[in-house]
């Protein structure tokens, strides 16, 4: 297409920054639960409302249990994704399940929704034998091939690029599926982000990147990463659709990720949605609010919580009511509980298994260093876990394929 075609010209020098209109924020529902006069809410049935809501209340739970269990000392780190519920399982709820999801750290409710199991959950976070990920990655780096969720990456943005290439793929596939890629506002501060947006839109690929826009990268506050309106208007750079919505609203969020998965998946349009929430609790068990945030602030937002949102609006469809949000919490609680129990007292994934499948067969010099050290830990065997299988002798002398 040419440009120049349709470029007005002027005769004055005339700058421009974007100020000239300032975009919408998406919203259905009120906060008491109630949706706003002009609203045309989208089709949701009761299953599917329900498998929503009991998604958010679970990661709240687990949110709420595990960071305790790491202030005990029984794990050593955590994130929760407290207050932006709506914005992840909202998302995706509206996509198809066989549709790929990339995710940043925080979106433990994507999982959730798509049934993770608990005991997949808690074996990842105590990297126990059963760990997908055989123990090798930090807690809350899940994955999972059958749930089509991609493996966590700590390096901010590496998902946004790969979701670019894995839509691309999916577009020559030709099978209608698309991928959801999803970031912080902190994130997209990184030069990955670009790319991914350029080329995506460039090469017409069927790609909904959703920027997570809570506020706060660590400790830095969104007005002091960028000066622009948000993340959004970034998206014209690249001639690309944009909506932004109310991260907290569980309806406008699963509306307007529906609408751009049609846009991704019928038209090879990549979209940007931008979802205006609050990170409520800290960054990371690492981290303490107090010294970068007014507890005003806090609490401001508090009254906007997603989870409450939406349990107002379900009560109003006679979907939900007190018995039931007791007895959900109660027993999520209690198997929250008892997994972890569980998890715990897994054992570690075998000491050989860290040199087995990286490459196809083990090499003489990886296997050279896995005898090394399985002759220092029966020296010095105090100072490794007596419940890990390492010191099994006939383990040790047989099974292994050092190629
Ligand atoms: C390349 C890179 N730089 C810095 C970090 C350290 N780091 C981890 S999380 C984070 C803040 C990210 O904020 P944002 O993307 O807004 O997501 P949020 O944590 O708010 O959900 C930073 C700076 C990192 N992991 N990777």
């Amino acid at each position: 297409m040419s440009q120049t075609n349709k470029t007005a010209i002027v005769h004055k020098p005339s700058f421009m920054n974007g100020d000239e209109f300032r975009i919408p924020v998406f919203k259905l529902l009120k906060q008491d639960g109630t949706p706003y006069k002009q609203a045309r809410l989208p089709e949701l049935d009761r299953d599917q409302a329900l498998r929503i809501y009991r998604a958010m209340l679970f990661t709240r739970v687990l949110d709420e249990r595990m960071l305790s269990a790491q202030r005990q000392g029984r794990l050593s780190f955590y994130m929760q994704s407290t207050g932006e519920e709506a914005t992840v399982v909202g998302s995706t709820a509206a996509l198809d399940d066989g549709d790929m999801i990339m995710a940043q750290y925080r979106e433990q409710g994507a999982l959730a929704y798509r049934g993770f199991g608990l005991d997949e959950f808690m074996d990842q976070l105590f990297g126990n034998e059963h760990d997908h990920g055989k123990g090798r990655q930090m807690p809350i780096h899940y994955g999972s091939k059958a749930l089509n969720y991609l493996t966590i990456s700590s390096p901010l943005a590496t998902q946004i690029p790969q979701a670019t290439g894995y839509a691309y793929g999916q577009k020559m596939a030709g099978e209608g599926h698309c991928t959801i890629t999803v970031f912080g506002e902190g994130a997209a501060s990184e030069g990955d982000f670009h790319a991914a947006l350029n080329m995506a839109s460039v090469h017409r690929v069927p790609v909904i990147f959703l920027c997570r826009n809570n506020g706060y990268a660590i400790s830095t506050p969104a007005h002091e990463q960028f000066s622009a309106d948000g993340i959004a208007p970034r998206a014209f750079g690249y001639r690309m659709k944009v909506i932004r919505v109310d991260g907290n609203d569980i309806l406008a969020v699963y509306q307007a990720t529906r609408e751009a998965r049609k846009l991704a998946v019928e038209d090879n349009q990549p979209v940007l949605i931008e979802a205006m929430t609050y990170r409520l609790a800290a960054h990371s068990s690492s981290d303490d609010p107090s010294g970068y945030r007014s507890r005003k602030e806090e609490e401001a937002w508090r009254d906007k919580d997603p989870i409450l949102r939406m349990r107002l609006w379900l009560e109003g469809q006679g979907w939900w009511s007190d018995d039931d949000e007791k007895r959900e919490q109660e027993s999520r609680r209690r198997e929250v509980l008892e997994a972890m129990k569980a998890a715990e007292k897994r054992r570690p994934p075998a000491l050989e298994t860290l040199v087995t499948d990286v490459y196809d067969r083990v090499t003489p010099a990886l296997a050279q260093q896995l005898a090394d050290l399985e002759v220092h830990v029966r020296k010095y065997p105090d100072a490794y876990p007596k419940s890990a299988p390492y010191l099994d002798d006939d383990k040790a002398a047989g099974g292994r394929d050092h190629g």
